[in-house]
């Protein structure tokens, strides 16, 4: 209290009133929601990971053992901490632990490598780097060892699982065991904790100008997120929420994902990967009422469900979010899997967008949702800035109580990525329906988006262009009927133009995320140009 806000986080003092007064924004910092369940149903299922299990009273006395352990090793309200984890509890207790210091989780991709961390860090001055020891065949200790020797502020790194020979590295589990003295509230190390408008967490961005860019969230805004969700999506104690895709995405964290969840006292269930098989079977085993998947994995779950006719008779909603789900697809998912669609259209940066579960099925079908408050501010403009009639295709610009006002420690993007009244242009071409929900029908941004998972298309040609073949590059989406969307690099080389295998060894050396590889390499003798000499994208991605 008493602290000003930095710009990045200053919503203007009228909204900040008005979404107080409404109730949007409440007091509860993010860290109290486990020990507020505790209270309620002490013994309830908080979290499931294979066979480990937390009640709610186990989850908030944990988390708040770490959170001490944290303290004991330096970290104090306001640091910031890069969290690179997979599916399991441990993301979910460094979480809340975090977040009951006041510490800010930065929220890496299992995927992300050297080019992308080092990037946080150093935007960041991030002072710990919390890793798995290995995953997906990737030994996360080593990558950790190279960015604390790199010149920046990461002063711990703190791994789950083996330490191996990184004799300097923290182990989880030690924190987890580490009994330090509960702090009496006299005591001049008992932190007063977060405020419900400080900074809570940093996302990234899909990006479309070179380098990640992360996204402030505070405490309030992002419980915000969470509730409004949980509530349209009726969640409650007896609801079982099965975490398919990433814990670290905006959609599986709260959306209403596990913040939903644990917010209206539910359960977590956590999956390992998100194949078919695994889910089917926890859905089964642990009653899974909600889960959510991104549209490449709809495909395979139903011909999976075809297959080993699972049991799914708990499944109540699937959502399905990230990309744009074919109408054809949506159509299906009601009568082969027996559970209701829900749509998701949203955002890292805030908005969110979900059909209601009594939206009549041509909406649920058709439409990516509408916003979840009523306090969301959709605008649908033409190239000018001029709103468009309902029914016409423009970019959507928003503004609301939980969409951001500006990047983290980034006031050179302002112009471009906001309106001069606060509204964030989110580069996406969208149709609005009388009834406000939303088809999404392309982008303006410069991304392609494979899956779901964006990539920036200005962060991949700049590392093209370290090849020592490649003169000039430009990357577009292409369609694809897997992903929606893959990528295509058009490359002007000297010699013999190295071959999308190569390119993908060549950007792996440089640190770069795997996903960010081009799918397809073209050579060409020279890239189109638009008439004001910028290099003519669209030509490129009509090309056969
Ligand atoms: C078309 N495009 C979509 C959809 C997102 C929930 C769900 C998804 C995200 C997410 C998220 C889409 N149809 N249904 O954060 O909380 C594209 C848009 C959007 C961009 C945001 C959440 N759902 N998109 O995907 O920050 O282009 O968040 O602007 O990763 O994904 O990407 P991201």
């Amino acid at each position: 209290a008493g602290r000003t806000a930095p710009d990045w986080l200053r919503w203007p003092p009228e909204a900040a009133a008005r979404y107080r007064s409404a109730g949007y924004w409440g007091d509860e910092p993010l860290g109290d929601i486990p020990r507020r369940q505790a209270a309620l149903r002490p013994t309830h299922t908080a979290l499931v990971d294979g066979e480990r299990r937390w009640s709610y009273a186990a989850l908030a006395a944990e988390t708040d053992r770490i959170s001490r352990a944290l303290r004991g090793l330096g970290l104090t309200r306001g640091d910031r901490v890069i969290v690179q984890l997979p599916n399991i509890a441990e993301f979910v207790l460094v979480w809340f632990a975090l977040q009951r210091l006041g510490a800010v989780p930065i929220h890496a991709m299992p995927g992300h490598r050297r080019s992308e961390i080092s990037h946080l860090a150093r935007l960041t001055d991030a002072v710990a780097y919390v890793v798995p020891d290995r995953h997906a065949r990737f030994d996360h200790r080593e990558l950790a060892a190279e960015i604390r020797q790199a010149a920046n502020a990461v002063r711990q790194v703190i791994v789950v699982g083996e330490r191996g020979d990184h004799r300097d590295a923290v182990s989880f589990a030690d924190l987890r065991h580490a009994n330090p003295a509960p702090e009496s509230p006299s005591s001049p190390a008992a932190d007063p904790g977060p405020d419900a408008g400080d900074l809570a967490l940093l996302l990234l961005s899909g990006g479309t100008t070179g380098t990640p860019k992360l996204i402030p969230r505070t405490h309030r805004d992002y419980a915000y997120n969470a509730r409004a969700a949980a509530e349209i999506c009726g969640l409650g104690p007896d609801s079982v929420y099965l975490a398919v895709l990433p814990a670290a995405f905006n959609f599986t964290l709260s959306c209403p994902g596990i913040l939903g969840t644990l917010h209206a006292g539910g359960t977590v269930v956590l999956a390992p990967n998100p194949s078919p098989v695994t889910a089917f079977e926890l859905i089964a085993r642990e009653r899974v009422t909600i889960t959510a998947v991104n549209p490449p994995l709809v495909p395979h779950w139903l011909a999976e469900c075809r297959e080993s006719r699972p049991d799914l008779s708990s499944l109540r909603v699937l959502q399905v979010g990230a990309a744009r789900l074919p109408d054809e697809l949506a159509r299906r998912i009601e009568p082969e899997l027996g559970c209701r669609l829900q749509q998701v259209f949203g955002m890292a940066e805030g908005l969110l967008n979900l059909t209601r579960l009594d939206d009549p099925d041509a909406l649920v079908h058709t439409t990516q949702g509408r916003p979840i408050s009523p306090a969301d501010e959709v605008l649908v403009v033409d190239r000018a800035g001029r709103p468009v009639p309902d029914g016409e295709v423009g970019e959507l610009l928003t503004r609301g109580p939980y969409t951001l006002r500006g990047y983290y420690r980034s006031p050179g993007h302002a112009d471009t990525h906001f309106t001069p009244d606060g509204h964030y242009r989110t580069g996406d071409l969208v149709r609005r329906l009388p009834s406000g929900h939303l088809r999404v029908v392309g982008r303006v941004k410069d991304q392609i988006n494979r899956g779901g998972e964006k990539i920036d298309a200005t962060e991949v040609e700049e590392h093209l262009l370290a090849h020592p073949a490649v003169t000039a590059a430009a990357v577009v989406a292409a369609p694809d009927p897997a992903l929606g969307e893959r990528s295509v690099a058009f490359l002007v080389c000297t010699g013999p133009p190295p071959t999308a295998r190569e390119l993908a060894a060549f950007l792996r050396a440089r640190g770069l995320a795997g996903y960010k590889a081009p799918d397809r390499v073209e050579a060409v003798p020279e890239l189109p140009l638009t008439p004001v000499g910028k290099i003519d994208k669209k030509a490129l991605r009509a090309r056969p």
